[in-house]
């Protein structure tokens, strides 16, 4: 579903709210943070002022630079700093489960909920207020350029930048689910004055998280098209860095699907899935307690060993 499509719900919704607050996923990346911004620029053309709840404590760098260079354009509270009234608005972006917003609660604490997303929707989704979700669209910024496209909304190059940030991101610089709208919309982001060299700054990556990534990628097992690789047996790594090496892995030639295993805290292991959309990884990853969709899936294990893990992963895609 476009967005363009629920114009007049979603106007209608805006118009009558007393107060707007914006929100995104935990762990906010640039797809997430840039999205939020870049919405509350469309709220601020339509006379409506709105605040971006952020309850993260630490940012990645892209996400860190966007906070700083974009403050002027944004405001932003915690979540326990939310005064919310039955007049007010949440706007979710960026996913569309409950148990993955800056704080769960907040799903509950509104009466009025719109959420726009691109991830799959499921049983388990947010079903509160209006939902517009495009699977097809490679990133929520792909999904708000096509509806300011539309709107004729009038564009900067700093509004535009956060756009593109978010599809590149989404798509890996335009390898993993791009289609010819992200292309074309990168384009139209680029004659507004988006430019690669600002987008690549946000994702410009820290030599030593490099070299730490490879050395998980370096212990790949393939078997079928299928990647899987594991981290360090003691070594604990946050669920961004599994993701990253997963997504890394789908980029090279013959992978259909890439599995990424570490440890993530004292007792839990943590599984980045990874897929072209052929293997269906959000089903794999169910099997072992957690969820996603075709092309991106992950799952936490607790009290297991990562030998343990590996070999129980290993089984269900020896079934497959
Ligand atoms: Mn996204």
């Amino acid at each position: 579903m476009k967005i363009f499509e629920k114009k007049k719900e979603l106007l209608n919704s805006i118009n009558k709210a007393s107060q707007i607050y914006i929100v995104a996923h935990k762990n906010m990346d640039l797809d997430a943070i840039n999205s939020c911004i870049a919405f509350s620029y469309y709220l601020k053309t339509l006379n409506k002022e709105s605040t971006i709840i952020i309850d993260d404590i630490k940012h990645e760098s892209g996400v860190k630079k966007v906070l700083e260079d974009y403050s002027s354009m944004y405001k932003a509270v915690k979540s326990k700093d939310v005064s919310n009234t039955d007049e007010s608005l949440l706007i979710i972006l960026d996913t569309n489960k409950q148990g993955l917003v800056q704080n769960s609660e907040l799903v509950d604490q509104f009466i009025n909920i719109i959420n726009i997303d691109h991830h799959d929707y499921k049983t388990s989704s947010i079903k509160k207020g209006l939902s517009i979700i495009d699977e097809n669209s490679s990133s929520t910024c792909e999904m708000l350029t096509e509806f300011f496209e539309k709107e004729k909304l009038e564009l900067n190059s700093k509004v535009s930048n956060l756009l593109l940030g978010g599809i590149v991101l989404d798509t890996n610089y335009f390898q993993l689910k791009t289609t010819k709208e992200s292309f074309y919309y990168s384009y139209y982001l680029m004659n507004k004055g988006a430019s690669m060299e600002y987008v690549n700054t946000l994702l410009k990556q820290n030599l030593d998280d490099y070299v730490k990534r490879l050395k998980i990628i370096a212990s790949v097992k393939k078997r079928k098209g299928i990647a899987i690789s594991r981290g360090k047996r003691n070594n604990i790594y946050n669920k961004e860095e599994l993701a990253k090496a997963a997504d890394i892995l789908l980029t090279f030639k013959n992978i259909k699907a890439s599995f990424v295993i570490g440890r993530i805290s004292k007792d839990e292991i943590g599984i980045s899935a990874r897929s072209m959309g052929g293997i269906k990884v959000g089903k794999i990853m169910e099997k072992l307690g957690g969820g996603g969709d075709e092309f991106e899936a992950a799952t936490v294990i607790k009290s297991q060993k990562i030998d343990e893990v590996v070999s129980s992963l290993n089984k269900i895609i020896k079934d497959i």
